[in-house]
């Protein structure tokens, strides 16, 4: 069309595509490490049940309502349930995934530094729902 220039038109057709591109490629990122579960994670399975939660290492130690991990290094967490939903929280490191009868949930973590944090169920699945609490026990390596 005689005259008229579409220059303006073309870098803002270039900005969009270029934010799209780069909003996209972050949210696969995000996804890509979210997903990820490192190779060497220990597996730690997790069952709930009213109205308690129970913990099984690798090498077969049982805790329940308290989870001792060591800093620095990675754990897959497979959830269970034993009777209703529940949900296994650990608010501080961002930890959420539902606890399902008859199905197995995963969901991992990697503790950054020694301490206490609260272990709470986050479904309602009762009574006593309100006192399914836990505590995760971040501990030093052993030397
Ligand atoms: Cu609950």
């Amino acid at each position: 069309m005689g005259g008229h220039s579409n220059w303006p038109e073309w870098i803002y057709i270039g900005v969009v595509v270029a934010l799209m591109c780069w909003v996209g490629a972050e949210a696969w990122e995000a996804e890509r490490l979210v997903e990820h579960v490192p190779e060497d994670a220990e597996t730690i399975i997790v069952t709930g049940q009213q109205w308690f939660w129970t913990f099984e290492h690798e090498d077969g130690t049982k805790e329940i309502g308290e989870l001792h991990v060591e800093v620095g290094k990675a754990y897959k967490f497979e959830i269970h349930s034993k009777d209703v939903n529940h949900a296994f929280n650990i608010h501080d490191y961002v930890v959420l995934m539902d606890a399902i009868p008859g199905r197995v949930n995963t969901v991992w973590f990697a503790p950054t530094d020694a301490g206490e944090h609260d272990i709470q169920c986050r479904e309602y699945c009762g009574l006593i729902h309100y006192n399914m609490r836990g505590t995760l026990i971040v501990e030093e390596p052993k030397a």
